[in-house]
Order: structure tokens, then C-alpha cells, then sequence
């Protein structure tokens, strides 16, 4: 898509730091969960404590990987405001509340928001008309991969940019509209750390990408392509063996979660937390 100052196409990752993280936020599923938006009827309507009982051996996966996690309480006006990482998107230098490309999802924003002020002082926003769901935000060193979505307009990529570059990050924005399987970016790639990527098969050969390694998720387990590295482990959805086999042979820690309640509302692993 086209430069601006700061925006680029190709960018090597050269610097390598650790993937390091201390908190995350996280927000318990509702009695209204089933009422979300999804695209994926056919896998059947989620079991609210089943729900309840995934969200909770997620959080404390992410504690047991050495993480604070601030647990927000439910809002049954919000059927997705479990899917956290939607509403900001937190880096090291600089964290900006977003605004979902989803009307219904829009008022998720403030709770986030007022929780993050504790822990950051500069609060910036996404301004209307963008629209930014952080599940199109993939952060990878000092380099933000911002996919232009159905959820993420390009004012809105555009607006995320121009508040990284400020910041001293670079960015590049990814036009994945094409690719309908996706709902965001993330859907698709993650971040794993040592300058390489997992990616589904269906976009691994996007030029922003190419400068990563890449461990190829097959379309059969387009799912898990969607995995958060914290610290030394990498979280993964569970029941998709042989990318859990790959991460284990390049010498990860890997954890399986059983995310089959959040993906009957199209919602990915990164989404039910924001790390920092
Ligand atoms: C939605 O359609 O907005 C929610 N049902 C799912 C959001 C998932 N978010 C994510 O993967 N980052």
C-alpha cells in the first residue's frame, strides 16, 4: 500500500530483542457471549461455562508464564468484549485505544482504556471516521504489520501509523480484504519472536512478510496460525498437531489451550488478552 514518511514496505528485522511481557488485561466472557458477531454458525452456538471455564485456564496460562494479568469483570451489553485485544493496541512506548470497526463493539473501548491509564500514562485514540480492531495490529520488534480488514479501515491504519512512527516504531500496512477466511491480520500471523512468523498458508507469500522466516501453518489448521508468544513459552489453540509439533522441534515451549468455545464466535488465542 502506498509510503508515507515512516511507513515501509519491507522491513528487516534486524535488531532482535526478547519477546518480553509482565501484564496482560483480560475480560471474563458474559452471560451474552453466544449473542456476539460470528461468521462461524456452523461450528455451533458456545456453551457459556465451558466458556467461562477456557477463559480461566487462559489467564492462568499467562500468569504461569510469569504474567500480572488484570482480569476485567463482564458487561452483558458487550456479547464480544471478551476479545480484549480489540480495543488497544500497547506498546512499550505508547498505547492507543482503538475504535472497532464493529458498531456493537465500539463501547468495549472505555473499561479497557480506564484499566490500561494505570499502567500508562499516554493514552492516545483512534479517531473517527478509522476504525481499528487490534487483532489487525501484529507487533514484531519495533515494526507494527497493520492489516486493512472488513474490522480496519485504512484512515484508521493509517492514523495507528502515524502514532507509532511518532513514537520511534516503523509500520507497513497489509491489505488482507482479499483474504475472506481472515476476520483480522493476526487471524492469519503472529509474531513468534527471533525475526520469524507463523503464517497461514493463504498469506505466506505477502511481500510485508518477506523478510521473516516463516514455520507455514497448513489450511487445515488455519486456526492455529493465531498463537501469542509470552516470554519463553508460546500459547497455542489445542487440537492442531503438527504445527504444535513444528513449534516443539524449533525449541519452544509450547502450551495447548482448548480455545473451541471462542472460535465458535471467530475469536482467535491473542484475542481474549492484551500483553504488555
Ligand atoms: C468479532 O467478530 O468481533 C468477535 N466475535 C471476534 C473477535 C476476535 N478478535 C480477534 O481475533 N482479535
Amino acid at each position: 500500500m502506498g509510503n508515507a514518511r515512516g511507513l515501509v514496505e519491507n522491513h528487516r528485522p534486524d535488531i532482535l530483542k526478547p519477546v518480553t511481557f509482565s501484564r496482560a488485561i483480560a475480560r471474563i466472557p458474559g452471560q451474552s457471549f453466544a449473542n456476539g458477531l460470528t461468521a462461524s454458525a456452523a461450528l455451533g452456538r458456545p456453551d457459556i461455562g465451558l466458556a467461562l471455564a477456557q477463559h480461566s485456564a487462559y489467564c492462568e496460562a499467562l500468569r504461569r508464564c510469569g504474567l500480572e494479568v488484570t482480569v476485567l469483570p463482564p458487561d452483558e451489553r458487550f456479547p464480544d468484549g471478551t476479545f480484549v485485544e480489540d480495543t488497544a493496541v500497547v506498546a512499550q512506548r505508547v498505547a492507543v485505544a482503538t475504535r472497532p470497526g464493529a458498531p456493537t463493539r465500539t463501547g468495549e473501548v472505555e473499561v479497557v482504556a480506564a484499566a490500561l491509564r494505570q499502567f500508562r500514562q499516554a493514552l492516545e485514540q483512534i479517531q473517527a471516521p478509522g476504525t481499528v480492531d487490534g487483532g489487525d495490529v501484529c507487533q514484531a520488534e519495533d515494526h507494527f504489520l497493520i492489516g486493512v480488514s472488513a474490522r480496519t479501515n485504512e484512515a484508521g491504519a493509517r492514523q495507528l501509523a502515524e502514532i507509532l512512527v511518532r513514537h520511534g516504531y516503523t509500520a507497513a500496512l497489509i491489505d488482507i480484504r482479499a483474504h475472506r477466511s481472515l476476520l483480522h491480520l493476526k487471524s492469519g500471523i503472529s509474531y513468534l519472536g527471533d525475526g520469524r512468523m507463523s503464517v497461514a498458508a493463504d498469506v505466506a507469500d505477502l511481500e510485508a512478510l518477506a523478510a521473516y522466516e516463516k514455520v507455514v501453518v497448513d489450511a487445515a489448521e488455519e486456526y492455529a496460525a493465531n498463537c501469542v508468544r509470552v516470554n519463553d513459552a508460546v500459547l497455542v489453540a489445542g487440537g492442531f498437531p503438527r504445527f504444535a509439533a513444528r513449534l516443539d522441534q524449533l525449541g519452544y515451549a509450547v502450551r495447548a489451550l482448548d480455545m473451541s468455545e471462542f472460535r465458535k464466535m471467530d475469536g482467535g488465542l491473542s484475542c481474549l488478552s492484551i500483553r504488555f
